[in-house]
């Protein structure tokens, strides 16, 4: 959704996002979970009209927030390993799930930005025991039917500019490529959104939180019908 979000709103994220992150330089990936809860501007960009056609888009009258995350890749930051996001969703039924990604500022393959299996959420799902097991299943892509090589031929990278929207299904497969610059941070605010009407299935729900995950008590967005973007 290419400049979904106004300039005026990804600035005040992205201020939000430096105070929160301070002065990050370790070249590592940075993952905040829950940050909506310290600066709710982190959600802002989540308005009626936006969430309604998201709503429409996975085919659901409503949608519930999962969890969001404020990903940081500073310079010499490596890569996201290839993963499909079910392997800790795993536990909604159906699996009606998606990653609602909105970069603060322009990315590119040489910035770490991601990359995609097309159209890989339609391919029989990957092996998973619970939710709550690492999102990265190494060796995953190469035990898919044909191989990694077969897979690979499927990729397609996202370039995008600050504003820009990415959106992609519990079961797409998806990497970030490593932060080659030296002075440029990727700053990314993905929200994981479902189905309001999903249920549970406990015996993907990891032991240490069987019993305390509630569907109903996660945020419900609000939705409004969108006109149809071309
Ligand atoms: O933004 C990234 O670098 C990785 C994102 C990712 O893996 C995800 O959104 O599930």
């Amino acid at each position: 959704m290419s400049g979904a979000v106004p300039i005026e709103t990804v600035l005040a994220q992205r201020r939000a996002a430096d105070l929160l992150l301070g002065d990050v330089t370790s070249a590592q990936v940075w993952q905040l979970p829950g940050v909506s809860r310290y600066r709710p501007e982190m959600l802002s960009h989540l308005t009626p009209e936006l969430t309604g056609e998201l709503a429409e888009i996975l085919g659901a009258r409503r949608l519930r927030v999962l969890q969001d995350v404020l990903i940081c890749k500073p310079p010499g930051a490596p890569e996201v390993p290839w993963h499909t996001d079910i392997s800790y969703t795993g536990f909604l039924v159906p699996p009606r799930a998606m990653s609602v990604r909105l970069s603060l500022v322009d990315t590119e393959r040489r910035t770490g930005c991601l990359s995609v299996l097309d159209r890989s959420h339609s391919w029989a799902p990957p092996q998973v025991s619970r939710a709550g097991d690492s999102s990265i299943a190494a060796g995953a892509l190469e035990a898919l039917p044909g191989g990694s090589e077969a897979a690979l031929t499927a990729q397609v990278d996202v370039p995008l500019r600050a504003g820009d929207i990415t959106l992609h299904h519990c079961r797409t497969w998806h990497m970030s490529h490593p932060n080659l610059s030296t002075d440029f941070t990727r700053k990314t605010i993905v929200v994981h959104v479902f189905d309001a009407q999903c249920g549970i299935d406990p015996q993907r729900v990891p032991e240490h939180v069987r019993g305390h995950i509630r569907l109903d008590e996660l945020p419900l967005l609000p939705s409004e019908a969108a006109p149809r973007r071309s």
